[in-house]
Order: structure tokens, then C-alpha cells, then sequence
């Protein structure tokens, strides 16, 4: 054991230290496949008062920290490359203190979000963030790179269900930030500079979550599409008439990939170029048939082919299951990923823009389109051909990439949407952000970890 982990052990003794090869490896990596790990060791505090004690340590010994949580991230923000210590919260994951007049309950950094999701069932409550990787990532990563998801469209982000909370900035100072207020106009609200900031101005070790009343029962309704515009009218039809939850498309190429594993049926006899799923307020359940109505009209304009209405809570799974599984169904061809926003009413042209410009360009490549629509937010997913040698393909994905943050450049749009900016993406922060506005972000960086510790090279260039 190095001299400086000597001494953290000596100054902690009761703290988790592990420098065994297993979990540097396990630990010092997220799901971008890009990076090889190589922390100092792994941290896994059980106590605040650890965590403290572990920033005082690395400021004094000059080590940089990468907290960890999940490790379900997608932009290496939580990747340990260069001789960090890992600061996993895996212990502590204790959720309590539930106020059942405020509907909030206070959980520490390394709770499950299922779990979160389960303990608000077991209330009577419900906890609304939802994306795939709920099983395994925790509340801290979730707060630390305000995760999205499948239900943005009517709950939004995880930042509004984040009614306080307690961070160790890069000082080794607590905070404490609004407790849980409703109301609370009392100068900067630090709570939302640390949400999103991706573990650079300190570590999330609690916070008190807002629940809500659960929804009505719902149904899932997934349409073939024959054009992309269609895609937009539809999601106006819709949302004019209806109180959706989601609204999820994915191409024909995806579904492909997805059906391809055999584990699902085709949705439809004829198969189609654009598919949507609508999360809405199950209408057997509310006798309101407003979505048929809807679904009919848009029948009868062409903008729908076909369509499947859940008739049950088990099939409005089986059709989720068509766009939960295509990001698992993909993974075999080392995709590059992508994952950026457009202004709702723009997203067929961008996405036509981008089909165009990466067919002329690389005609073997497979590009597969999927996301959360509803929110303007794409990923972008462009398969390795068998044939072509890994290194070649990541080389080719480099001009892919100033490609595609050339066009959300041209759009408008944000190069990160929901997956961060971490370690993948941090040199294309200009894509959105202005040259000012970067220089006031690592202003503000200095105040909240003056000695650079906390997670340094991602998200800031
Ligand atoms: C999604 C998850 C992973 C991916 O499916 O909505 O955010 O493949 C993604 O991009
Ligand atoms: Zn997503």
C-alpha cells in the first residue's frame, strides 16, 4: 500500500479501502467502453463524516477523486484513468425519515433508484424518474448528472424531485442546501449548480426526494409510422388530446436489431420505417376514449399505418419491451453512441440532415435511431460494420462525431441531452456552451475545489 493510502487508512480506520486489481478494474469504470481503468484504489465510506475525511486527505496528498456510483453512465464521467481514488457510495444506501406531509424522504447518495422507486410504492407514493438502468444506478449519479429518461415529458428531470440536498464540496465542507423547503428565496440556489455538475465541485452524499401521488393506471399505444414528419404530428395529435407519459420512437433498423434476438414477436404484420410508444392514462381504465378517437383520425390521415393498444399491464410491458431492449440488442456491434436535443419541431429535419450526411459519407455504416422524442432528445447509434477492424471504425467515428456536433451546432441543439458531458464529450462543451460561459463555469469550480480534486478532465475543457 502507497504511502498517502497508508496514512488515509491511519487517519481512517474504519474506512473500506480496496487496491486489490478486481475492483480497480470494477470500480474505475462506467458503461462508456472507451477507457482503460486505472484508479489509485477504491474508498467505500459509510459515513459523511468519511467522506470528509477523504477530501481533506486528497487535498492534502494531491490526489483527485472520482465518486461513483452506479457506474451506469454513458459519458465516462465516473471513469478512473489516471491514478484517482475511487469514492464509492455503495454503502451508503440507507433511506429514511419519510414525511408523509411533504411527501418527501431523505435518502443517502447510494440508494438504488429502483429502491427509491419500490420504498415510494411501499407509501403509497410514486417516484417518476424512470430510464433503464434504474436497477443499478444510484440517486448520487443520478443528482450528479440530472438524469432523464422515459417519463421527462411529464415529470421532468431528475432536478425537479430534489427538495434538498447535503454535498462535500472539494473543501471537505458540508452543505446543507434548502432541507427539503418548498419555498426558499434566499440567494443562489447551490443545490442546482450541483445538480448536473457530474461530481467536479464535490461529492452528492444525500438528499431529500420529493414523491408524488402514483398516476392513474396506464396504457402503453405503439404506432408504425410511414415518414418522420409524421412522428411530429402525431406527437401534436396526441398531446393536444391525451395526458402522456412518454412518447418514445425508434426506427424500423432498431426494431430489426431488437427482433433479430428472437425474444419478441414483430409488433405489426407489415413492418414500417418509424415506430412510437405512447405512455397514457389507460383508457379502459378511465372509460375516456379521446386516444382511439385520436388514433382513428390519424389513421384516416395517413400519418399512422398500424397500431397496438395494450390491453393489459403485462402487454403495455411486452411493448415497452420493443424500446427498452433495442440499446442492449445494438451492444454486440461496439456502436458508436451519441445522445443530443433538438427543438422539438426540428428533430425530422435534424434527423434527415444527419441520415443524409452520414450516407454520403460512410455508406456501409448502420445507423440506428432511438429516443425520447417528446423531449427533442436523439441517440444516435451507428453500428460497426463486421468487416471493419475496430481501430479503423473509432477512427472513422472520430469525423462521425465533429460531424454530428457540427449539425446540433447548426440546430441549435445541446450535444448532451441527458447522458452528461463527462469525459467522452469535454472537448466538444463549445458545441453549446459559450467561451464566457465556460470560464464562469470553471470560475465557479474554483470556488467549490480550489485544488482541482474533484473528478478532474471531465465535463470542463
Ligand atoms: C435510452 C440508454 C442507453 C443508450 O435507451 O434511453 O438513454 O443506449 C438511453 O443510449
Ligand atoms: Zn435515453
Amino acid at each position: 500500500m502507497s504511502a498517502p493510502l497508508a496514512r488515509l487508512h491511519q487517519q481512517l480506520p474504519q474506512l473500506v479501502l480496496r487496491t486489490d486489481d478486481d475492483s480497480r478494474q470494477h470500480y474505475g469504470l462506467d458503461w462508456t467502453r472507451y477507457y482503460q481503468p486505472a484508479p489509485l484504489a477504491v474508498a467505500l465510506p459509510a459515513t459523511v463524516a468519511e467522506v470528509q475525511g477523504i477530501v481533506r486527505w486528497a487535498r492534502e496528498h494531491r490526489v483527485a477523486l472520482v465518486p461513483s456510483g452506479g457506474r451506469t453512465g454513458l459519458s465516462g464521467g465516473a471513469v478512473a484513468a489516471s491514478g484517482e481514488l475511487v469514492v464509492s457510495f455503495e454503502r451508503m444506501n440507507r433511506i429514511g425519515d419519510f414525511d408523509r406531509v411533504a411527501r418527501t424522504v431523505q435518502c443517502e447518495a447510494g440508494v438504488v433508484t429502483a429502491a427509491l422507486q419500490q420504498y415510494a410504492s411501499g407509501k403509497g407514493l410514486y417516484y417518476p424518474v424512470d430510464f433503464a438502468s434504474s436497477g443499478s444506478s444510484q440517486l448520487g449519479g443520478n443528482i450528479a448528472t440530472n438524469a432523464g429518461g422515459i417519463k421527462v415529458i411529464r415529470y421532468g428531470m431528475t432536478r425537479e424531485w430534489v427538495a434538498g440536498l447535503s454535498v462535500v464540496t472539494g473543501t471537505g465542507e458540508l452543505l446543507e442546501l434548502n432541507r427539503g423547503l418548498a419555498k426558499n428565496n434566499t440567494g443562489y440556489d447551490f443545490r442546482h449548480l450541483f445538480i448536473g455538475s457530474e461530481g467536479t465541485l464535490g461529492f452528492v452524499v444525500g438528499a431529500c426526494m420529493k414523491l408524488t401521488l402514483p398516476p392513474p393506471p396506464q396504457a402503453v399505444l405503439l404506432l408504425a409510422l410511414p415518414a418522420l414528419a409524421d412522428v411530429m404530428r402525431v406527437f401534436e395529435v396526441f398531446r393536444e388530446g391525451v395526458s402522456l407519459s412518454a412518447y418514445e420512437f425508434f426506427s424500423d433498423q432498431a426494431l430489426g436489431h431488437v427482433l433479430a434476438r428472437g425474444q419478441l414477436a414483430a409488433p405489426f404484420e407489415v413492418r414500417a420505417p418509424f415506430y412510437v410508444l405512447l405512455e397514457l392514462d389507460d383508457p379502459m381504465h378511465s372509460g375516456d376514449d379521446s386516444a382511439l378517437k385520436l388514433f382513428e383520425r390519424c389513421l384516416e390521415q395517413g400519418w399512422v399505418l398500424d397500431g397496438v393498444l395494450s390491453q393489459s399491464a403485462q402487454q403495455a410491458q411486452q411493448l415497452w419491451a420493443y424500446r427498452e431492449s433495442i440499446s442492449e440488442s445494438i451492444t454486440p456491434y461496439t456502436p458508436y453512441k451519441n445522445d443530443i436535443a433538438v427543438t422539438i419541431s426540428r428533430v425530422p429535419a435534424f434527423i434527415a440532415s444527419l441520415d443524409a450526411l452520414l450516407a454520403a459519407n460512410y455508406p456501409d455504416f448502420e445507423v440506428i435511431w432511438y429516443g425520447h422524442i417528446g423531449d427533442g432528445n436523439l441517440h444516435i447509434n451507428v453500428l460497426k460494420p463486421p468487416a471493419l477492424a475496430l481501430a479503423a471504425f473509432r477512427d472513422a467515428c472520430e469525423q462521425v462525431n465533429e460531424q454530428v456536433f457540427a449539425l446540433v451546432r447548426d440546430f441549435g441543439g445541446s450535444m448532451s441531452a441527458e447522458h452528461g458531458v463527462g469525459l467522452l464529450k469535454r472537448d466538444y462543451l463549445p458545441v453549446s456552451r459559450s467561451a464566457q460561459e465556460i470560464e464562469m463555469m470553471q470560475g465557479i469550480k474554483k470556488v467549490f475545489d480550489p485544488d482541482g480534486i474533484m473528478n478532474p478532465g471531465k465535463l470542463l475543457p
